[in-house]
């Protein structure tokens, strides 16, 4: 497994955690969700009756697999953004005969989980794994070089709503980058659509939802050395129409004084800690991103309510 040297940056990655917390409003970013206990419950999630996008993305993939892959390179180099337990990819690289498949995840752990199921499905096959953080520009060229085909970047789950739309851009032209004349991009986003689904998918009757926005406190108070009672804070997602998405916030529920190693930040009732934007994309408006990315020859797939979009995109 490599790691990308992004990841090695601890310290910096921590300062900037903590001084989000001291912002107003206060934030946290959602890659500090995903430990091992947040990756459980977005896993759980995915499960869920309310949580469209999984299931929704899934189908279109089944259904449309082949013409799919027919504008996907054959013998390609699978490269798998945010890979969790690499299970979407599996049937992809049947699909297209790949050749060597590259896990690319922030998590080490889901790196080793997908690296030895994919030794065990394809005993034949490349496997590589690169931990990374994708608010940073992709470095993969080094990687991508030691095997001579063409890179599919294979960025699927609607992940890139989790950027705002500038830094969605930033992303999406890092990965412009690297595809050459050849390589193609397979990226899925969720649609715009009613409020009361957006809401319901990010604030489930079970509560998982609630568990893994309130799990960041406790990251939080590992990697800070904080004092943040989950209990004390509520969570709350609400759909933003003029900004297009989903926001998720932890709201205190009470005036209170948390400590952050050896500081204090007093929060007060009803005072919101901004921890996610899930931003919801109408299909030309995702085309136009994709446009201003540098990208080209656009083709594009929809479920039948037009709740989820897939895409294969080149360099223009
Ligand atoms: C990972 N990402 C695409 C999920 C989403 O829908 O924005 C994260 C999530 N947050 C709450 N539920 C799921």
């Amino acid at each position: 497994m490599l790691a990308a040297d992004a990841l090695s940056d601890r310290a910096a990655r921590l300062a900037a955690l903590r001084a989000g917390l001291f912002e107003r409003p206060a934030r946290v970013s959602p890659k500090f969700f995903y430990d091992a206990q947040g990756c459980a419950l977005y896993s759980a999630i995915c499960e869920l009756q309310e949580y469209y996008p999984t299931r929704t993305e899934a189908a279109i993939f089944e259904r449309h697999r082949e013409e799919i892959a027919r504008h996907l390179p054959r013998g390609a180099q699978w490269v798998d953004l945010g890979c969790g337990d690499g299970a979407k990819s599996w049937p992809w690289l049947e699909a297209v005969g790949a050749r060597r498949w590259v896990g690319v995840d922030i998590s080490p752990q889901w790196l080793r989980i997908s690296l030895q199921a994919g030794t065990g499905r394809f005993p034949g096959m490349a496997l590589a794994g690169v931990a990374t953080d994708f608010t940073r520009p992709l470095r993969l060229q080094r990687v991508l070089a030691r095997f001579d085909a063409p890179p599919v970047f294979f960025y699927p789950g609607s992940s890139i709503g989790n950027f705002t739309p500038d830094e969605a851009l930033a992303l999406l032209r890092s990965m412009r980058e690297h595809l050459g004349r050849d390589g193609r991009l397979l990226i899925g986003v969720d649609g715009l659509k009613e409020r009361h689904v957006l809401e319901a998918a990010y604030d489930d009757a079970l509560g998982v939802t609630a568990a893994f926005n309130l799990n960041v406190l406790r990251v939080v108070n590992r990697e800070l050395d904080a004092d943040f009672e989950p209990r004390r804070f509520a969570h709350r997602a609400q759909f933003n129409a003029r900004e297009s998405r989903i926001e998720m916030q932890l709201v205190s529920r009470e005036t209170q004084v948390v400590r952050i190693g050896a500081a204090e930040r007093r929060f007060d009732a009803g005072e919101a800690i901004v921890t996610e934007y899930s931003y919801k994309y109408a299909a030309d408006g995702f085309a136009a991103l994709l446009r201003d990315a540098g990208f080209g020859a656009l083709q594009h797939w929809s479920d039948e309510r037009g709740w989820f979009h897939v895409f294969v995109a080149a360099a223009a």
